[in-house]
């Protein structure tokens, strides 16, 4: 059943044997998913107001089709399909585990960002596991270059005490810097942080006080590790100052050499798995 928020968003509600949660449909973003008798596993900022026009400061949102800042000026940071409102195509249900299935129509105005004759589609499979597939198509007749990323909030409850794992072998580029080698398996935080991983093993672990978040990719070897710290928490929109505390952003991601390559006819899925691990 679709549901209209306060402030005029429509969203999907999911209540099944095996979880709860919730998406809207501008930028098919999920906001909220909690397994049966387990914590929440996604972090939504208390300051974020739900305004149409801003993506939700937290859950998922959905950058693409351009992860970061935009080498065309004007063009908004991490795209524009995380503003835009997206179709559900689909609810299904089959053994326990809900499909919900959103499209994203590319609007006149839009083709200006992106004039590709592309398809473009989140698959949401809910049960114990939240997965998310980030699903491209290229329709046309020439081939289609493309980053994007699940931007996923996690709430770690100490940022000062959370150990993330499954770093080690990889490298990473942070303020424009690097890239440089990953020597350790874990991360710890001491500062602002915003790291883009490439060579990148499929499953981390965020080590939190109520319990071991696992987040594993498919079909991606990139991923951003992302925590404002101090100063940025003051600066970011839609963020309390003391928010850094309690969350962190480890996002799926096909970025940097990392980057999507469709050649015509190509289909493409980058899927994120999020649980808790027992
Ligand atoms: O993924 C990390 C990052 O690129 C940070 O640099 C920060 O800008 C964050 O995304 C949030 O961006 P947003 O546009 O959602 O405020």
């Amino acid at each position: 059943t679709t549901k209209k928020h306060a402030n005029g968003l429509d969203y999907v509600e999911v209540s099944s044997a095996l979880c709860q949660a919730r998406i809207f449909l501008q930028g098919a973003q999920i906001d909220y998913f909690q397994p049966v008798g387990k914590p929440p596993l996604l972090w939504v900022s208390s300051a974020d107001d739900y305004q149409p026009g801003n993506g939700i400061r937290g859950g998922v949102p959905v950058c693409w089709p351009w992860f970061g800042v935009s080498s065309e000026p004007n063009f908004p940071q991490h795209g524009f399909a995380r503003t835009r409102i997206w179709s559900l195509e689909s609810v299904e249900m089959r053994d326990q585990l809900v499909h919900l299935r959103f499209s994203l129509k590319i609007s006149e105005q839009d083709k200006i960002y992106w004039p590709h004759n592309t398809q473009v589609s989140v698959l949401f499979t809910l049960g114990e596991t939240l997965s998310i597939s980030l699903i491209n198509t290229n329709l046309g007749d020439k081939t289609v270059t493309l980053t994007q990323a699940l931007h996923s909030y996690f709430p770690i409850e100490d940022i000062h005490q959370l150990k993330a794992s499954g770093f080690n072998g990889s490298k990473y580029i942070e303020f424009a810097e690097g890239p440089y080698p990953q020597t350790t398996d874990e991360v710890h935080f001491d500062r602002e942080t915003d790291r883009v991983y490439t060579d990148l093993g499929p499953v981390q672990r965020l080590h939190t006080p109520q319990g071991i978040i696992k987040v594993s990719r498919e079909n991606s070897r990139s991923a951003v590790l992302w925590n404002p710290w101090i100063d940025k928490s003051q600066r970011l929109g839609r963020f309390n100052p003391e928010d850094y505390l309690t969350m962190v952003c480890l996002e799926a991601a096909n970025v940097l050499e990392d980057k999507l390559v469709l050649a015509p006819g190509e289909s493409h899925s980058l899927v994120t798995h999020i649980c808790w691990q027992d």
